[in-house]
Formats: C-alpha cells, structure tokens, sequence
C-alpha cells in the first residue's frame, strides 16, 4: 500500500499485521490503522534492529488493559435500558492515558482499539506528554433528553471513575460527547470521590476548562493546511472547501477557514448533506451552531433559513457520497471513520481537491490514502491533522495543575505553534526517510519514534 517511494513492505510487518487479524477477529477498524502505521515502519526498523528484538510492535498492539462495563439507566418513562461502556487505556509510555470518549450506537471495541491505537502516536506529535486511550460507549445521545443523557454519564462514571484519574487516565470529548456530556460526568465524578481534580478536558470554564479547547481540533486542521499550503508559497485566502460533518471538528474549522479568507461550502450529518455556492459565512456558521448545539436539529434545517442552498440527502443506493463531488481545492472530512472511500478519493481528485486535512479520525479507507498519495496532494491523515483537540486537552491539564488559566491568545498561540511543529517533524521525518511530501509516513514514524524510545527506556512492561 503506502508505497509512494517506499520498498516494499518486509515479510515480518506482513507477517505481523496477520498475526493482529487472526488474534483480534472481529475489528476491521483496527486492522486497518494497524496495517496503515505498519506498512511505514520497515525504514525505522532497518535503522533501529533493537526494536524488532523488543519486540516493540508486538508490545504496541496489545492494551495496557481494557475495561468492559455495564451502564443500566432508566428513561424518563421509567423503562430501563442497558448499555455498554468501554476504556481501553492502550500506553502510558510517554504520559498518562489520554483520549476521547464516544457516545453513538455503532460504539464496539474495535472502533475504540482503532481510535486507542492512533490516540498514541497522536498524542506523541502533539510534543506534550500525554499517552493514549479511548472510550464510549454505544449509548446514542440523539432524541434522548437531558435528563436521560444525564442519568446515562452518571452509571457509566460510576464505574469509569474506578479507573481514571488525573495522574492515570484523562478522558474527553468525541462524537457524542461535548461540553453537556462532559459536565455531567466531571458533576458524578467529583460526587464519588471527593476530589475536584482536571480529571477530565473539556470542561466548562467556570469550572477547570480552557478558553480555545472547543474550538482547538478545528483550527487546529486549518493551521495544519495553512503550513502544508505555505511548503508550495500558497496560503487558504479565496480557496473553495469542501467540510463534512456540522459538530464540532466542522464547526470550528468551518470559522478558521472564514478568518483565513476561505470558502467553505459544503456541511454534512448521517442523513444528508447541504451545498451552498455562495459560501457559508459568518451568518450561516451562527446559524448552524444554534441549530446543532443549542436545538440539536438536522442539518437539512440549513436549506429552510438560507434559500440558495441545497440539501442532498443521503441515498443508500449510492456508493460514493456526492459532496466529495463538487469543484474545490481543499477538502477537511471532519464526521467519522471512513468516509472517504477509494471512489470518493477518486471523485474529489477529479474535482480539483489538492488539499486534503482530516478532522476527523481516519475517514480515509486504504484505498483511499493510497489514492492521495499516487496523486501526491497535501494530504494530512488525522493523527497529525487533527491532533490540536488533545494538545490542547494537554493545555488544559497544564492549566489545571498550576490553578492557573490562560487568556483565549495565550491558548491560540500555543496551539498555532503545536500545529506547526507537528508539521514540522512530519515533514522533516518523511524527508529524513526519503519519502518527501509523504505526510503519512512521516507522522507515523515520528509518532511511533518517541513512544518506542520511551518503551526501551522503561524495560520490559
Ligand atoms: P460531533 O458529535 O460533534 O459531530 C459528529 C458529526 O459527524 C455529526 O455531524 C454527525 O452527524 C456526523 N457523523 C457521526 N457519525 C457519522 C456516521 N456514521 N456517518 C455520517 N456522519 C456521521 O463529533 P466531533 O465533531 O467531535 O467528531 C468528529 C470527528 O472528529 C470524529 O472522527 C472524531 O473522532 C474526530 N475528532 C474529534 C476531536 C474533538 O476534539 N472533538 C479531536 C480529534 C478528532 P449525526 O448528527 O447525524 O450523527
Ligand atoms: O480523537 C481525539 O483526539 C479526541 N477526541 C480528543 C481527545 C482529547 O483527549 O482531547
């Protein structure tokens, strides 16, 4: 696969990414990160044979353990209703374990194993020290009330919060789970033990939050398109985009690519999509944060306020989503994993798309990335992309450890500077390993670089 200027990958890689199929059936997910970060670590194990005899892969796949709970809660009816909690604290190499929780029904281990295992070569970019977990659970919060999502957070903190801790494990956000869910489970949190601690991020800023945390993955995705436009003197001024998704990651990136002169013209949710020609602007953008965040509606309500846009339902029928479809030149996939099909690469190739900056966690299938990287586009995979949400996460905890907090330029200005270092070592990394311009391959091997030297530190754990 990731062969643009690479030899071809060695038989024990092979060998190791069907040992990881064989030994965790079920979770194509989590082969398919497994076998993306692999299939780049053949040059760094030529270099590095003592990681190979530690068995460093080996050791980096398998959870530092996994925790599996059940979460009963009562609706506002009366009826009861059992859900599935998961955390997998997957290493604390560099840092305690650190990651999102999701909240949605199609929650299982091996999306969490997926997401777990990025989580750490991620939070490894980030230049904090922070190690890698994740979360959820495959409750879906959409319908429900507010009482019953709270009554949901506080049985699944009742167990989860046997587990984390400040120094141990910081959990936060992720699809699902946003500033009303993480209050509710910090509210059950501080009631069990007694402790008012920066056990989770996210947070409310009257109580331990950081100003620019919400809005950190989204800029975060634009500062990074912003520095892999400036390596061909190019900047994101009069630049047509294409955003999927309308939560969080899309939100903010949608008001960074306004600040920066761009034109975002596309918003996405699970049943369909809005195209709006003229460009989303600061109105709309305001629009859709009330409707998401404060209503909680549909993006198709889009199309009732503002006429001239058109909303274009999902159609199952399809295999290939058509606002990968339309003329632009940047493209920032910020809803799920996945969602960029080797067709879809295809498609937004053929509509002028040279920038590509996820958002969101690995919404490119393997066919997809080897698409973008034949083409040889700014493609930023969303360890590196979109790692400003929990480098910022990181401030946060700093913040909370001093009892200090810092003003909203004091954050952006580290967050900005963060994103150009993650830019900086992907793309001095996949030079230093003769891959030029890859920055998949460079994320993954400066990701991987950092925790591998902390594992043969450590000794054998
Ligand atoms: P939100 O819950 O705020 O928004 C998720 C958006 O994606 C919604 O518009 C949702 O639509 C859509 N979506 C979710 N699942 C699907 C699906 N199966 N098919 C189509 N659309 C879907 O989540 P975030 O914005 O926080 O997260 C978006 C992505 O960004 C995820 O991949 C997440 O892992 C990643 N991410 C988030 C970070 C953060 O700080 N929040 C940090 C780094 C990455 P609908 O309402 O219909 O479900
Ligand atoms: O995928 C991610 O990086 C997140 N959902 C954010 C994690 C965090 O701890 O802020």
């Amino acid at each position: 696969m990731i062969a643009v200027g690479v030899p071809k990958v060695s038989g024990y890689i092979r060998d190791l990414i069907s040992e990881v199929k064989t030994h965790n059936q079920g979770e194509p997910e989590f082969h398919q990160a497994v076998t993306e970060v692999f299939e780049s670590l053949d040059p760094v194990l030529e270099r590095r044979p003592e990681y190979r005899a530690a068995r460093i892969l080996e050791r980096l796949v398998e959870p530092d353990r996994v925790l599996m709970f059940r979460v009963p809660w009562q609706d506002d009816e009366g009826t009861i209703h059992v859900n599935r909690g998961f955390r997998i604290e997957m290493s604390s190499a560099i840092g305690p374990y650190k990651g999102g929780l999701r909240f949605h029904p199609s929650v299982n281990l091996g999306i969490l194993k997926f997401l777990a295992f990025e989580q750490v070569l991620k939070n490894s970019l980030t230049t904090l020290p922070m190690g890698g977990g994740k979360g959820g659970s495959d409750f879906d919060p959409k319908g429900k009330s507010d009482n019953e999502v709270m009554r949901f957070c506080q049985s699944f903190m009742t167990e989860l919060s046997r587990h984390i801790g400040p120094d141990t494990d910081v959990p936060a956000g992720d699809i699902g789970v946003g500033g009303r869910e993480i209050g509710y489970l910090f509210g059950q949190y501080k009631r069990i033990r007694n402790e008012f601690t920066g056990v989770l991020t996210g947070k409310g800023l009257n109580w331990g939050g950081s100003l620019i945390r919400p809005e950190a993955t989204g800029y975060g995705a634009v500062y990074f398109a912003a520095e892999m436009l400036a390596t061909r003197g190019e900047t994101l001024e009069g630049k047509t985009c294409l955003v999927s998704g309308s939560g969080n990651v899309a939100q903010y990136t949608v008001e960074k690519l306004l600040q920066l002169g761009a034109k975002p013209v596309t918003l996405s949710d699970s049943s369909g999509y809005i195209y709006d020609e003229k460009g989303i602007d600061a109105e709309k953008l305001a629009f859709l944060m009330d409707l998401k965040n404060v209503r909680r509606g549909r993006i198709r309500e889009f199309t009732d306020k503002f006429k001239g846009a058109v909303y274009i339902p999902v159609d199952p029928s399809h295999d290939y989503n058509p606002l990968w479809t339309h003329k632009a030149q940047c493209a920032f996939p910020s809803a799920t994993q996945n969602e960029i099909s080797g067709k879809d690469a295809e498609h937004l190739l053929d509509a002028g798309v040279y920038v590509v900056s996820e958002g969101a966690n690995m919404p490119t299938t393997l066919e997809g990335v080897e698409r973008f990287l034949a083409a040889r586009i700014l493609y930023a995979p969303g360890k590196a992309a979109n790692a400003g949400g929990v480098a910022t996460s990181g401030l946060e905890m700093s913040q909370n450890s001093m009892r200090l907090s810092w003003t909203r330029e004091e954050v952006d200005d580290r967050l900005h500077k963060i994103m150009q270092a993650i830019h900086k070592a992907c793309w001095e990394t996949a030079d230093q390993f003769g891959v030029k311009g890859n920055y998949v391959i460079g994320a993954n091997i400066a990701g991987f670089l950092k925790v591998a030297d902390a594992m043969m530190d450590q000794g054998l754990v």
